[in-house]
């Protein structure tokens, strides 16, 4: 039996599910069909596919495309364009054009409605690069219990971009924002495939779309938008889950009034009270008991070791891998070897902002031959950290357990 990251990295595109290992992560054998570290009993079963312009990905649907990123490429902070995860809620997503491309900018709360174009957006506009975190809001569904439908995303439901575009609220400030806007609306190019399924449309707060964090991007880690990730045009919003990071934008409409629609309820959306508090999104609070998910909710990752791996005895094994919050930063990362009982610090890596992945490592030497139980555990500065039990919610978002990776020592 070869691991999932072992098989990916000997290029095989048709892999075996062969089990799960006590890190919830799958393992893998060549020649059939793959999961993507979904537990025992839960349905999904997915295989590597190929998007076009793509490395293969980890295929949990194809039509609409949802295909994750493999662990593997984690272990780089900035993930690459071509192994970047691709999230739709519709199969119908058509092959935008620069030049053609356009987004009407309009509604109630603007004074002066325009038609934005791409090369409007780089001549017009002051310029602004960010590195940030995009991460689906059911990223790790696949891992909770009891199962919960839905995308049974593992752990690839996210990635690390450095983004540029130009800020949304100098776009809303030329088209002269009313004072009595509540939200902004968003909507992309992208459709069900027939009449059926709700057209995928977002909305923000009017304060958080004002935020000079919210870009509209044009490019990702230096090159055009990937079609899949939102060519030309997408928005980013860093921190909030990917939800709210519409792709191949065509209207961005400021609303007077709370954007009532399926997308914004009654999906997308946390019992309130369950998860540490963030930041609120009050006008659409319009249930006693759930409220629209905005922050991303501090977590890690381990990039450097695979369940059942292997080490010897007297010899450093290195510990590395990502963590990453809302944007507050992450202040320590703990590791510990000993399935929980002692806990020590890793070492920060580099900083590319308080959107972005941080890198940390820690090293430790197995003094003795058996299992040694590896985990790891973020927290920021306001104190908020991951959870050693999964905080269940029907939708199985914000999937923070400490990970847990078992080595064998000889
Ligand atoms: N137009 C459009 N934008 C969208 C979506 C979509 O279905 N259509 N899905 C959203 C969700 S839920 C996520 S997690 C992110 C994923 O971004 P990516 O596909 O670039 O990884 O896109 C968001 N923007
Ligand atoms: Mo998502």
């Amino acid at each position: 039996m070869i691991s999932r990251r072992e098989a990916l990295i000997g290029g095989a595109s048709l892999l075996a599910f062969t089990g799960i290992g006590t890190a919830g992560r799958a393992t893998w054998a060549a020649g059939a069909p793959v999961s993507s570290g979904v537990p025992e009993g839960a349905a999904a079963e997915a295989e590597l596919g190929t998007l076009a312009g793509k490395k293969p990905l980890i295929r949990l649907s194809h039509r609409p495309p949802n295909y994750e990123t493999p662990v593997e490429y984690f272990k780089d902070v900035i993930t690459p364009n071509d192994v970047f995860f691709v999230r739709y809620h519709h199969g119908h997503i058509p092959e935008l054009t620069a030049a053609e491309w356009t987004c009407q900018i309009r509604g109630e709360g603007v004074e002066k409605p325009f038609t934005l174009s791409l090369a409007s957006l780089k001549a017009d506009f002051q310029s602004v690069e960010m590195v940030a975190v995009c991460q689906c809001s059911g990223n790790r569904r696949g891992l909770s219990k009891p199962h919960v439908p839905g995308v049974q995303w593992g752990y690839g439901a996210m990635g690390n971009a450095k983004w540029k575009g130009v800020r949304l609220k100098d776009v809303l400030t030329k088209a002269g924002l009313k004072g009595q806007t509540i939200e902004v609306a968003f909507n992309g190019a992208d459709k069900a495939v027939m009449t059926g399924g709700p057209d995928f449309m977002k909305s923000l707060p009017v304060w958080k779309a004002m935020d000079e964090n919210v870009l509209l991007v044009y490019e990702m880690n230096g090159a055009p938008l990937p079609h899949w990730n939102g060519f030309p045009v997408r928005l980013i919003v860093p921190g909030w889950t990917g939800t709210y990071w519409m792709k191949h934008l065509t209207t961005i409409e400021a609303l007077t009034q709370p954007f009532n629609q399926f997308w914004m309820a009654p999906a997308y959306r946390i019992p309130q009270g369950k998860f540490p508090l963030v930041d609120r999104f009050i006008s659409q609070e319009t249930d006693a008991k759930t409220t629209p998910i905005t922050e991303i909710v501090v977590n890690s990752l381990i990039t450097s070791l695979t369940e059942g791996q292997k080490v010897t005895v007297g010899h450093p094994v290195e510990v590395k891998g990502i963590a990453w919050d809302a944007g507050y930063g992450i202040r320590t990362v703990e590791v510990s070897t000993d399935g929980g009982e002692t806990w020590h610090r890793a070492v920060l890596g580099a900083d590319l902002g308080r959107f972005s992945f941080k890198p940390w490592s820690h090293s430790f030497v197995p003094s003795k031959a058996g299992k040694h139980t590896v985990m790891v555990k973020a927290t920021n500065p306001q104190g908020a950290t991951q959870t050693f039990e999964l905080v269940f919610n029907p939708a199985g978002y914000h999937n923070n357990v400490i990970e847990t990776i078992t080595i064998e020592a000889a």
